[in-house]
C-alpha cells in the first residue's frame, strides 16, 4: 500500500495528458471528463488494425487520408445474444489472414488507397444513449474531416448514431443501401433503442427519409410485425430473400439503387453480417437459417457500391459464437468487396483524384427506371 502512492510519476501523468489530446474530447453526456472519444490504450497501441494499416494514434491528424477504419464495440442494443464488443478486434485479426490483393479483381488496397485504422471509439457498456453520443460525435468528426469511414460494430443499433453523426455533413439526401434479414424499424424494444431500431430512428432524421431505405435479404422468423409497419407506414422498401430469388441478382440490385439514389446526394451502406446463411457467418447475435451465400453478396455489393458511397458500417460480427473465425473473416471480406469496387469504379483513391477533372464520376446518376410488377 506504501509503495502505490510512489507509482504514479512522471511518465504516467505525461502519457494520461497525451491520451486526452489524442483521444479527443468526450460527447457533452458524459461526466467524467477523464474519458475520450476515440478509446486510446493506456501505453499507446491496442493491438492488431484491419489488413495491417497503420494504427493513427493522434486522431488531430485524420484529414487527407482515403479511408478510416474505426471499431464501435458497443454490444448494449443486442436483445438476444450478446458479444459484438469483441466484433472490431475479431474482424481485424481475422483479416490479417492473406492481404490487400484480389487476383481475381486486380486490385491492391494498400497501393491504391491511404488508409489508417483510428483504434475504437469509447463506448460507455451500461449506458446506450451516452455511447450513441459517442459514436455519433466521433462519426461527425470522420465526416467533418473528409475521410471515408468504416464502422467496424458492435451491434445494429450503431445504425442510427452512424447516420446522426453523418448527416449534418452531406448537404442533401442520404440513401440508405441496409443488408440483413431483419428490417430493424421498430421503435423500441425492451424499452431502449436496441439493435431492432436503428433504422426507425435514422429515418426520423429530415435527411434520411425512409424513402430512400432499401432493405435487402429480409425474411425469416425472427422478423418483427412492428418493423414491418412502420416500413409500409413510411414506403421503405423491403426485398426479401424470395424477391431476390425470383427476379435475380442484377435486377434487384438496379431496382435497389434506383430507390436508394432516388434525389439523393450519396448513399451509405449498412451491412448485417446476419443477411448471410448462418452455414457461413454462425457467430452473430440473431442468425436466421435460410440467408444468402456468400458469392451472392459479393456480387450484389459490387453493384450497389458502384455509383459510390459515403461510408459504411459491418455489424453483428459476435466472435464468442463462432467457429474456426469464419464470421469475422467473412466481415472482412464484405470491407475489402466494397473498398476494391469503390476502386475500381474510380470512387474512391487515387483512381478517383485521377478521374475527378473530367468529371466522370462525380455526381453519379442513378440506373434507368425498371418495370417490375412487385408492390
Ligand atoms: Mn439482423
Amino acid at each position: 500500500m506504501e509503495q502505490e502512492a510512489t507509482l504514479t510519476g512522471p511518465k504516467a501523468k505525461e502519457r494520461a495528458e497525451q491520451v486526452k489530446l489524442h483521444g479527443l474530447e468526450a460527447a457533452e453526456s458524459i461526466k467524467d471528463r477523464s474519458i475520450t472519444l476515440f478509446r486510446r490504450g493506456r501505453w499507446g497501441s491496442q493491438g492488431s488494425t484491419f489488413i495491417g494499416v497503420p494504427f493513427l494514434e493522434d486522431m488531430r491528424d485524420l484529414g487527407g487520408q482515403d479511408v478510416v477504419f474505426v471499431g464501435a464495440p458497443l454490444d448494449a442494443g443486442t436483445t438476444y445474444r450478446p458479444g459484438t464488443r469483441f466484433g472490431p478486434q475479431a474482424i481485424r485479426q481475422a483479416s490479417a489472414l492473406g492481404g490487400s490483393y484480389n487476383p481475381g479483381r486486380g486490385i491492391e488496397l494498400h497501393e491504391m488507397l491511404d488508409m489508417v485504422d483510428a483504434g475504437d471509439i469509447q463506448v460507455i457498456p451500461t449506458n446506450i444513449e451516452k455511447s450513441f453520443d459517442q459514436i455519433a460525435n466521433a462519426v461527425s468528426y470522420i465526416h467533418e474531416r473528409g475521410v471515408f469511414p468504416v464502422v467496424l460494430g458492435g451491434d445494429h443499433s450503431i445504425g442510427y448514431p452512424d447516420v446522426r453523426g453523418m448527416a449534418p455533413y452531406i448537404d442533401g439526401t442520404i440513401g440508405i443501401i441496409h443488408f440483413d434479414r431483419h428490417s430493424d424499424l421498430s421503435e423500441s424494444s425492451l424499452d431502449e433503442r436496441m439493435h431492432g431500431s436503428p433504422f426507425f430512428h435514422a429515418t426520423n432524421i429530415p435527411n434520411a427519409p425512409a424513402t430512400n431505405l432499401v432493405q435487402i435479404g429480409i425474411g425469416g422468423w425472427t422478423g418483427s410485425k412492428a418493423g414491418m409497419k412502420v416500413a409500409r407506414e413510411r414506403h421503405a422498401t423491403v426485398i426479401t430473400v424470395d424477391d431476390i430469388d425470383q427476379y435475380g441478382i442484377e435486377r434487384i440490385m438496379e431496382y435497389a439503387l434506383e430507390i436508394a439514389w432516388q434525389k439523393a446526394r450519396t448513399v451509405w451502406l449498412s451491412f448485417d453480417i446476419d443477411v448471410m446463411d448462418p452455414a457461413f457467418a454462425p457467430g452473430t447475435g440473431t442468425p436466421e437459417p435460410g440467408g444468402l451465400l456468400p458469392r451472392e453478396v459479393y456480387r450484389m455489393l459490387r453493384l450497389a457500391t458502384r455509383e459510390g458511397l459515403a461510408g459504411m458500417e459491418i455489424v453483428e460480427v459476435s466472435p464468442p459464437y463462432d467457429v474456426a473465425d469464419i464470421t469475422a473473416l467473412l466481415g472482412g471480406r464484405v470491407v475489402m468487396e466494397v473498398l476494391a469496387t469503390l476502386v475500381s469504379e474510380g470512387k474512391l483513391g487515387k483512381a478517383r483524384e485521377s478521374q475527378t477533372p473530367q468529371g466522370t464520376h462525380e455526381q453519379a446518376q442513378p440506373p434507368e427506371a425498371i418495370k417490375t410488377e412487385t408492390p
